[in-house]
């Protein structure tokens, strides 16, 4: 279907495909096996420019919004949900700078993740504080000019491969949401380090490992924002990044519709191709209905959060649970379109049903996200009555 893009949003989509046809397809199957950071890729994605679409232009980005970013990484996710995750936590990474960060910080940090140089991550979830996100446990002591870090955090995609690190920490225990703040680290800051890199189901092409503080001291401007916002910030950065999950779901779906059909076309059996059989083309015609839904949603979504910032939560949840939901059945329908095939490492439809579970379980699984709608459903009808 025509979106209607403009001239600069088709350039986005163009270069964004170029390199998803040129390196990452050819190399997903490789990296999946070996489990291997796709450095080459991104630096490919960096000499694009890419990295800066949505980094205002007087921190070195381009000053494009969400929608822009959902056009690029819906061709990553096309291609390959690993390597468009690893692109994806570095944008996740940098919005609590964007959001809550001084004009100094944004100086100081944005221009090279905007040039690529510097890749971000995003450190939230603890042992103990996955969906109950306010359950966290690390702390952030402020002796003298240094805030003091100690504590764990769990699953951060990019951890070991970013140079700067956007984490929460609790800063008073007895205010609650309102007791934790974000700071940001730097790879080489004393007392950080990482664990063992995790073995994962999908998206085995990035890297996911713990980050680990043991007194690890950094200086008192590294608080982004003021003492005690933290928890928002988060809330603020997960409503923006959000349709960039979703949409990986949408380029994904893509992805399993198009292998299903060429497979489909081509596959013989009674004398005749699948796709001539009711049953599988009635799959084929259910798998793309639902993917243009997915799309068209998340591309309002995108379109609404950068109309209207102050009023992302409900959008982004939506189109989250939505598309992510969609790539899940449309990656297991593709799996059943090729058969025996299918659930061979031949075929690229293996891999894309691994990498749909995560859609459905990172940045706030599927049941958050239903909290959430429902409960702006709830305060919006407060509002009116
Ligand atoms: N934007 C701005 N502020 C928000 C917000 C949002 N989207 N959501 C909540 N807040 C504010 C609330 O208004 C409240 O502020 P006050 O202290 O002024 O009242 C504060 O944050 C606490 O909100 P709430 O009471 O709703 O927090 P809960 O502890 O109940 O948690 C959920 C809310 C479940 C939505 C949150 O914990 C969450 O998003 N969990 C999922 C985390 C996640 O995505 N993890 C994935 C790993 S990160 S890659």
């Amino acid at each position: 279907m025509d979106y209607f893009l403009t001239e600069e949003q088709q350039m986005i989509v163009d270069l964004a495909r170029q390199i998803t046809d040129e390196l990452i397809i050819p190399q997903r199957a490789a990296l999946d096996e070996s489990e291997e950071y796709p450095t080459a890729i991104l630096d490919a994605v960096a000499q694009a420019d890419l990295f800066g679409l949505y980094i205002p232009e007087e921190y070195g980005g381009f000053g494009a919004g969400t929608f822009e970013i959902v056009l690029a990484l819906e061709q990553f996710g096309r291609g390959c949900v690993g390597v468009a995750t690893s692109f994806a936590a570095s944008a996740l990474g940098a919005f609590p700078i964007l959001i809550a960060g001084s004009d100094e910080m944004k100086k100081k940090y944005m221009p090279d993740i905007a040039a690529g140089k510097k890749r971000a991550a995003f450190g939230l979830t603890e042992a103990n504080a996955g969906s109950d996100a306010s359950g966290i446990q690390t702390t952030a002591v402020l002796d003298g000019n240094e805030w003091v870090l100690n504590g764990t955090k769990q699953w951060i995609t990019n951890a070991g491969e970013a140079k700067i690190y956007t984490i929460i920490a609790i800063t008073d225990k007895n205010k609650g949401p309102r007791g934790a703040s974000m700071f940001l680290l730097e790879d080489t800051d004393p007392g950080f380090s990482y664990g063992i890199k995790e073995k994962k189901l999908g998206i085995r092409a990035s890297a996911t490992r713990e980050l680990i503080f043991k007194d690890c001291r950094i200086p008192k401007d590294r608080l982004i924002g003021r003492q005690g916002t933290g928890f928002i910030t988060v809330m603020k950065t997960l409503d923006k990044s959000r349709p960039g999950i979703a949409i990986l779901g949408v380029g994904l779906g893509q992805a399993a519709i198009d292998e299903s059909v060429t497979y489909a076309k081509q596959r013989v059996q009674f004398g005749k191709p699948i796709i001539a059989f009711q049953a599988i083309q009635h799959m084929l015609a259910d798998m793309a209905i639902q993917v243009e839904a997915a799309r068209a949603l998340v591309y309002a979504a995108a379109k609404h959060i950068d109309a209207h910032p102050k009023d992302m939560s409900k959008a982004s949840s939506m189109c989250k649970v939505f598309a992510t939901d969609v790539a899940m059945k449309v990656t297991v329908d593709a799996v059943q379109v090729l058969g025996g095939y299918g659930y061979m490492r031949d075929y690229p439809v293996e891999k894309m049903m691994r990498d749909a579970k995560i859609l459905q379980i990172y940045e706030g699984t599927n049941q958050i996200q239903r909290n959430v709608v429902g409960q702006e459903l709830n305060k919006e009808y407060t509002r009116a009555s």
